[in-house]
């Protein structure tokens, strides 16, 4: 092996190489392009968080500190550079957050120089993940996440846990200040702030559940306000505005994504559905539209999901796994999606407003049968066959 120079050496070069290499887009359905390379992996997260450089105390230069993971960011755009409040996970298995910035949205991610230092409640959390930002209309950047922490009404049960909707906010991604952690009845997890207020109030996309896996009888994807932001309780009904069905790929359960994309036709939905196989759980990325005025009723559900694994995407941590908190619409139209597979690594898929939203108007809708299936094809070739030479 190698000695201390050598390896140190290694160590940077082989990070330089990968927070500097160039990604380039592969041509894909028209709806959007994959990358060829993802844009977070764990190998990307600085040689000085995980190596000690003193010779004198790691004569060896062994790596003290591994990531395991690099996963589900929330991306926002500011100061003309793509940040991404990446999930990083350790060996250890817990997250924490890390801003990541990039010059272009599509490569040469590099983390700032540390890891976010966030706030804790009174009642510390085991482990946070998943932070959805929300530019939002009252001046803040909200970042809400997922906060777990042991289920302490199950002492016998080593793996019972709790989920609940944790809030910060920051004006710079630097500092942040913690709020109260959403109040509710139920569990929660994928809790999304909408970006402006509805009838003066703050308005919430949620995701009831009944324990920490299982959304049991949560019915998909909700919709409440609450009164104040910095004492946030769910107190209203959450009204299910995208539900989970029978047979489709949303069948076990579904959540929001990052917040939604405003468009003159509407607002963009990015969201993701689960459906149980003999493999395990299946993890794909759908979209809906919801109507501008009303952003709680669906006016669009293309069929089946728009983006699920391929190739390396199948493999990692927990297999099967596409996830997305975070897109950024640019200025020019182009819209930057964020998604880590299987848990282990973050890519990139860039796709336009124009497209998204034509996707949405025009997929059919799922039929819910084999027989409206096939009418839908049918329906398609007899319309195309009036263009097949033009
Ligand atoms: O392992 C897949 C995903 O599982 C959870 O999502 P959901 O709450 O919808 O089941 C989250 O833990 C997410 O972080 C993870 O990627």
């Amino acid at each position: 092996m190698l000695d201390f120079q050598a390896r140190k050496q290694l160590v940077i070069d082989r990070y330089e190489a990968l927070v500097t290499r160039k990604n380039t887009p592969i041509e894909g359905n028209g709806i959007y392009c994959r990358y060829e390379y993802p844009v977070i992996t764990s190998q990307m997260v600085p040689p000085m968080w995980r190596y000690d450089f003193n010779p004198e105390t790691n004569p060896f230069f062994e790596e003290r500190i591994g990531v395991n993971a690099t996963l589900n960011a929330g991306a926002i755009k500011m100061g003309g550079k793509y940040l991404l409040v990446v999930r990083v996970e350790g060996n250890d298995r817990k997250s924490f957050f890390a801003v990541a910035e990039s010059p272009n949205g599509v490569d040469n991610f590099r983390f700032w120089e540390r890891p976010i230092t966030l706030p804790d409640t009174e009642d510390l959390a085991t482990n946070v993940y998943d932070m959805r930002l929300t530019r939002h209309e009252d001046g803040w950047i909200y970042g809400l996440f997922c906060v777990e922490r042991r289920d302490k009404s199950k002492p016998g049960d080593l793996s019972a846990a709790t989920a609940s909707c944790g809030i910060a906010r920051t004006k710079d991604l630097k500092h942040w200040e913690r709020l109260p952690d959403l109040k509710c009845k139920s569990q929660q997890r994928n809790v999304v702030l909408h970006p402006e207020f509805v009838d003066g109030k703050y308005a919430l996309y949620t995701r009831p559940q009944d324990s920490f896996i299982d959304t049991g009888s949560g019915g998909g994807i909700g919709w409440t306000l609450i009164d104040d932001i910095t004492k946030p309780e769910v107190t209203r009904e959450e009204k299910i505005i995208d539900e989970r069905i029978y047979h489709t790929i949303k069948e076990a359960k579904n959540g929001e994504g990052p917040h939604p994309i405003k468009t003159p036709k509407g607002w963009l939905h990015l969201a993701h559905g689960v459906r149980n196989c003999a493999s395990g759980l299946r993890y794909v990325l759908y979209m809906y539209m919801t109507a501008l005025d009303e952003p709680w009723r669906r006016i669009a559900a293309p069929a089946g999901y728009l983006m699920a694994p391929v190739g390396e995407e199948y493999v990692g941590d927990v297999m099967n796994v596409l996830f997305s908190n975070g897109w950024i619409a640019d200025e020019d139209g182009r819209v930057l999606i964020y998604y880590a597979s299987s848990d282990t690594r973050l890519h990139v898929a860039t796709s336009t407003i124009d497209r998204l939203v034509d996707y949405c108007l025009n997929t059919p809708q799922d039929g819910l049968t084999t027989t409206h299936s096939v009418e839908t094809i049918n329906a398609l070739i007899d319309h195309n066959i009036n263009f097949l030479n033009k």
